[in-house]
């Protein structure tokens, strides 16, 4: 009979959901294992096939680990919030509210349908009042200690999204992270977080975690850690100091300009009158562009004097101070000392504005080229002529302490993180301007500030919520007069920082999440979604999570201890995208096959941090296995409950097929584990196929082996295909259900270990028997098996022993008569 998929389903899914066999004891943390899965981004109704590529195989991972004895919990939700919802909105006129509600239901029906062993009395969602309220309070947390601020600056602007992104959610190549526009720069007031405070810890942290190594070195590069120097320049025939960040203060001597940047407060003050108009023509025609078009290493330098000049403060030298786009203002101090012989950017530059070069370290002797970036001894730089790069660096370092000229200093690449959102479907920041008090934080006591329903979301180029009337105007709560409410939202980044908490008691009123669960249950042990988040959301709760650390509301340090990226599937070898008319709709397959056949297919096309390519055939081939497993329990019913196996079997007393059987189950068992722990499943899968191509033989095995076979084989099936699992379980009259009774079979060491030797037993010169045992057996035990056995036994029963004599592991000798 063809395995019935959708009825078997369906079976097993009421089953579950009746007996609420997924939900977790969350009081119970012995044993804890918090398995954990990047909450789903409603902006579809449907599940698309990366969804099912992170969801089922970790399902199935977190099933495995439940059979072997861990209290897993592993919660669902959505993250909710977010501008395709929006962006849905304005092109059909359906509220977002609506429609990712809708979603949020179908997505649900889904994941129920994938058999995922969620604890539903956990679920989320991130756009109701009572999650959103604590972004809110936990905005006042940072607030409260100077870690969420405003200020105005140069941010990255989306004019398609019409709002401002982080700088995480520009891509490398200076385009929208969600919808590939190029970014441009606006001068705003926003608010930020400050995770700089962290920078240190973010990286050092890295260490301590088992995270694939190329995220933490996104991580790292993210962070960017810089050791150098401030050195301060003075501006000739003013009182002005340029201060300047340089990681090469061994190369001072070499600094033959100096560059700012355009938008460096001293810029307009040094500038002299003959040279001001294209100083400000240069500064208007870089506002625009963004960073990654400025630090471009293939667009030819550009950039304008400013007639100040500076004065080099180890030799008293007055060198020219310039303006280029090369040059940030939101990195180091935002000016730089120009050193062409050792820095490239700088020598293109002195090469194309004709400025002086001089090397202050000596290349080796066939170096052609222009700057010499390696190390070497110093070379026109006075005292210190012949050291080597890191001693010179020591020497000057503690020469510009010593003077008070400079210092050793470190500087990071991350840049606090900007939070505010010009959109409308997210949470409001919940400030208030009062013309008397200024800025005024919304007392906590007055959380939610409640998002409203009714409000123009059209894009006009400012915050949708500016328009709400009702919304905008309130009263100061410090002094009571007449204010006005911020009206951007936050990036829903903030929401997804610490939703994992959440979980733990998704209605808890007493706080943002209930913080003993948080103590027993966090961190999270194993955390599964897509690498595309390593310097976005993965740095963020890291940074939300040591903040709520410090603030003494978690005790872990991490928030994830253990990271795993699955993979992507291709089709025929290209991204799936719906331009190539190439995506594969799961739905087409799960009414065809079934979600434990779809899933399993996931699991079985490819190491699952690579992913793989997706073929029709191959999941017909996995459905055939299906098929073949469905057929042979159904051919043997009740053999568990008739005909109970031992825990385990003496090798050696059973027969050839059994022997094969029983040792081929156990190796697959050891396998199996080992596969499945470091999520291999597709090396899982195949142990699995080739074991029940062993089973060709099982009729020949005694129906106790048999037994000891098959509820092996169901075990160990039922956290890739859960339902199958169950019902072959049940098939053979064990005890329902797998999951609900939790047990997992250890492989027999002794089978597998076990090198065995063939003894020929000679009875009065005749060969009488052959017998399996295992390799260098004391001559005891030896004995005791031959005379155990049954053949043996025929011929000695009631004769006189007269001789034996063995050799070991060849022959057994007996004389009797
Ligand atoms: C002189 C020098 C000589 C430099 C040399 C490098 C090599 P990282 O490693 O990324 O920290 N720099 C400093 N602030 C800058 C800014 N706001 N915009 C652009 N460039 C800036 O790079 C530090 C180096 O980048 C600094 O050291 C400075 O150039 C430049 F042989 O100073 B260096
Ligand atoms: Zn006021």
């Amino acid at each position: 009979m063809k395995y019935p998929f959708e009825e078997i389903e369906k079976k097993w899914q009421n089953y579950w959901e009746e007996k609420k066999v997924y939900k977790t004891n969350l009081l119970d943390s012995s044993n804890k294992l918090y398995c954990l899965v990047m909450l789903p981004y409603p902006s579809a109704a449907k599940m698309h096939i990366g969804h099912w590529y992170n969801y089922g195989p970790t399902d199935s991972w977190a099933r495995f680990k439940k059979l072997n004895g861990y209290n897993v919990f592993e919660p669902m939700g959505y993250d909710a919030f977010g501008l395709p919802a929006e962006n849905y909105a304005i092109k059909t006129g359906i509220h977002p509210q609506d429609s990712t509600l809708k979603n949020i239901a179908d997505i649900r029906e889904m994941l129920k349908r994938m058999g995922g062993m969620y604890d539903w009395d956990a679920e989320l969602m991130t756009c109701v009042p009572e999650y959103y309220k604590w972004n809110q309070w936990l905005f006042l947390q940072l607030y409260k200690r100077g870690l969420a601020y405003r200020k105005n600056a140069p941010v990255n602007w989306c004019p398609n999204d019409q709002t401002v992104l982080a700088r995480e959610q520009v891509l490398s190549d200076g385009t929208c992270e969600r919808c590939g526009t190029v970014v441009i720069q606006k001068n705003l007031t926003q608010w930020f977080f400050k995770i700089t405070d962290y920078a240190e810890e973010l990286l050092e942290y890295l260490d301590k975690i088992d995270w694939p190594e190329k995220t933490k070195v996104m991580q790292q590069n993210w962070i960017g850690k810089s050791i150098g120097a401030e050195v301060k320049f003075k501006v000739d025939g003013s009182d002005d100091v340029i201060y300047i960040f340089t990681t090469r203060p061994d190369t001072l001597f070499g600094a033959t300009y100096m560059v700012l940047a355009p938008e460096h407060p001293l810029v307009e003050k040094i500038t002299t009158d003959e040279h001001r108009k294209e100083v400000e023509e240069y500064v208007e025609s870089i506002k625009t562009m963004t960073e990654i078009d400025r630090t471009s290493t293939v667009k030819e330098k550009t950039g304008v004097p400013t007639g100040a000049f500076a004065v080099n403060p180890v030799n008293g030298k007055k060198i020219p101070i310039w303006i280029a786009d090369y040059v940030l203002m939101t990195y180091g101090t935002g000016a730089i000392m120009a050193v062409p012989g050792e820095d490239e950017r700088d020598w293109e530059f002195a090469v194309k504005f004709n400025l002086p070069i001089i090397r202050t370290v000596k290349p080796p002797e066939n170096f052609e080229g222009g700057a010499y970036t390696g190390d070497g001894p110093a070379i026109n730089s006075d005292f210190l002529d012949g050291l080597y790069v890191e001693d010179a660096k020591k020497k000057i370092i503690s020469w510009l302490e010593e003077k008070g000229i400079g210092k050793k200093t470190v500087n990071y690449r991350l840049r606090d993180w900007l939070i505010s959102r010009q959109r409308y479907w997210g949470t409001p920041i919940p400030i208030i301007y009062c013309e008397n008090c200024g800025e005024v934080p919304v007392p906590e006591d007055q959380l939610p500030v409640i998002l409203p329903y009714e409000v123009d979301f059209k894009p006009e180029g400012g915050s949708p919520l500016a328009s709400k009337e009702d919304f905008v105007n309130t009263t100061c709560p410090k002094c009571g007069a007449k204010a006005k409410r911020d009206v951007d939202t936050m990036d829903t980044f903030v929401d997804s920082s610490w939703y994992f908490l959440r979980y733990l008691n998704p209605n808890f009123n007493d706080g943002m999440f209930d913080v003993d669960l948080a103590n027993k249950w966090t961190p999270v042990d194993v955390y599964v979604g897509g690498a595309e988040h390593a310097v976005m959301h993965l740095l963020y709760a890291r940074f939300i999570y040591k903040f709520l650390r410090d603030i003494g509301l978690v005790k872990g340090d991490e928030p994830f201890l253990r990271l795993i990226h699955q993979g992507t599937i291709t089709n025929m070898g290209a991204k799936m995208s719906k331009s190539k008319g190439n995506v594969v709709d799961p739905n087409d397959f799960l009414v065809q096959y079934g979600s434990d056949v779809f899933r399993m297919y996931l699991m079985f096309m490819g190491p699952y941090e690579l992913g793989g390519d997706w073929s029709d055939q191959g999941i017909v081939g996995v459905d055939r296995f299906v098929q073949r497993i469905y057929s042979l329990f159904e051919q043997k019913k009740n053999i568990a409950a008739e005909n109970p196996a031992k825990e385990e079997y003496n090798l050696f007393s059973l027969n050839e097929a059994e022997k094969n059987i029983y040792r081929k189950v156990n190796q697959t068992l050891k396998k199996f584990e080992t596969e499945i722990e470091n999520f291999r499943f597709n090396t899982a899968v195949a142990a699995l196929m080739e074991l029940l191509n062993e089973f060709k033989n099982i009729d020949l095995c005694s129906k106790e082996i048999q037994t000891y076979a098959l509820e092996r084989f169901a075990l160990m099936i039922s956290p890739l295909a859960p339902h199958l699992g169950e019902e072959c379980w049940q098939l053979i009259g064990k005890e329902k259900s797998i999951f609900e009774n939790p047990q997992w079979f250890k492989a027999d060491e002794d089978a597998l270990t076990v090198e065995s030797v063939t003894l020929a037993i000679q009875i009065n010169g005749k060969l009488r028997a052959k017998l399996e045992m295992p390799v260098d057996l004391s001559e005891s035990e030896v004995k005791k098996i031959v005379f155990n056995d049954k053949k043996v036994k025929s011929y000695v029963d009631g004769k006189q022993i007269i001789k034996e004599i063995y050799v070991p592991n060849k022959i057994y000798n007996i004389v009797v008569k």
